[in-house]
């Protein structure tokens, strides 16, 4: 589709932003491909997203600067929006998504990775928020999610400085979770994935939701959300299998079996 290309293996859906001419930059074309990309995706068979960029330079270089070059305020505020809506929808989407950042992160890239739950890089993956240098302050999300992931202080240096840090500065700092050698990175993703997906779905999806809407709120408020989604998975066919199997195994660990998780 366009510039988004999507495959599914197993239970893992791999998205990928094919515009390698331009270095994967966002233009309104990708964002729009993206959202189809994402609102394509079967719930019911796929458990876990990789997002990842065409070939082996760049994850996505940023929103596509010819594009912004000549918008208005009133334009630039509904760019900004159109990101911000669609990596919202990233962010809060019922699945989990792995960023596999296969080169350059910069601006909008590194932005679109934030709005990921998990971020995988290759040893050739170059972060950084460059706007400032551009006249510009990031505009998807760049000054609310850094500072969340790596702390007011370091978040502040990068996004002042417009300087850009290499994947082993971004391990350091906890941007990313793990760098691997890029012709292992995808391979390594897919793993990690399939390890998510092979979990049960239900309770994976709400660990989410408990996770980022605990985030905004205090401990004792995060902790009623908790509970709320902790005791949605109760009655699932999914807790009820789950918990047996394991009694089961405590009884006669010749009955251990395969636990399928049925996402119901
Ligand atoms: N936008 C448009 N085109 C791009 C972009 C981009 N961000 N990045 C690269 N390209 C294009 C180049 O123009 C070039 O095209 P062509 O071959 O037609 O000349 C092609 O990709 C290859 O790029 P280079 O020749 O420059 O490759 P190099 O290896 O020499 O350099 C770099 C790679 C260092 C990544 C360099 O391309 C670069 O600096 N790119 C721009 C990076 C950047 O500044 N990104 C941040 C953009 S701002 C942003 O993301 C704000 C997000 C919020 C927006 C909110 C809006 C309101």
């Amino acid at each position: 589709m366009g510039f988004v290309d999507y495959a599914v293996e197993g239970a893992v859906g791999v998205i990928t932003i094919n515009r390698p001419q331009a270095l994967n930059a966002l233009n309104s074309q990708v964002l729009d491909d993206l959202e189809k990309a994402f609102d394509g995706v079967d719930l019911d068979t796929v458990r876990c997203l990789v997002l990842t960029g065409a070939g082996d330079k760049s994850f996505v270089a940023g929103a596509d600067i010819g594009e912004m070059s000549t918008l208005t305020k009133a334009e630039g505020e509904a760019f900004g929006k159109k990101g911000n809506d669609l990596f919202l929808k990233i962010e809060s989407f019922p699945i989990p998504v792995i960023a596999a950042i296969n080169g350059f992160a910069l601006g909008g890239g590194n932005e679109i990775s934030m709005a990921c739950d998990i971020r995988l890089a290759s040893e050739n993956a170059v972060f950084g928020q460059p706007e400032v240098g551009l006249g510009i302050t990031p505009g998807f999300g760049g000054t609310q999610r850094l500072a969340r992931l790596v702390g007011m202080g370091m978040a502040k240096q990068i996004i002042y400085s417009a300087k850009n840090i290499k994947a082993d500065e971004a391990l350091r700092i906890g941007l990313v979770n793990a760098v691997y050698p890029q012709d292992q990175l995808l391979e390594e993703a897919k793993k990690l994935a399939a390890k998510i997906a092979g979990n049960a779905p239900i309770a994976v999806r709400n660990c989410k939701k408990a996770i980022n809407e605990g985030y905004q709120v205090s401990i004792s408020e995060g902790a009623a959300i908790e509970e709320k989604y902790f005791g949605d998975c109760f009655e699932t066919e999914d807790q009820k299998e789950g918990m047996a199997n394991f009694l089961r195994k405590k009884d006669d660990p010749k009955k251990v079996k395969h636990v399928a998780f049925l996402n119901k």
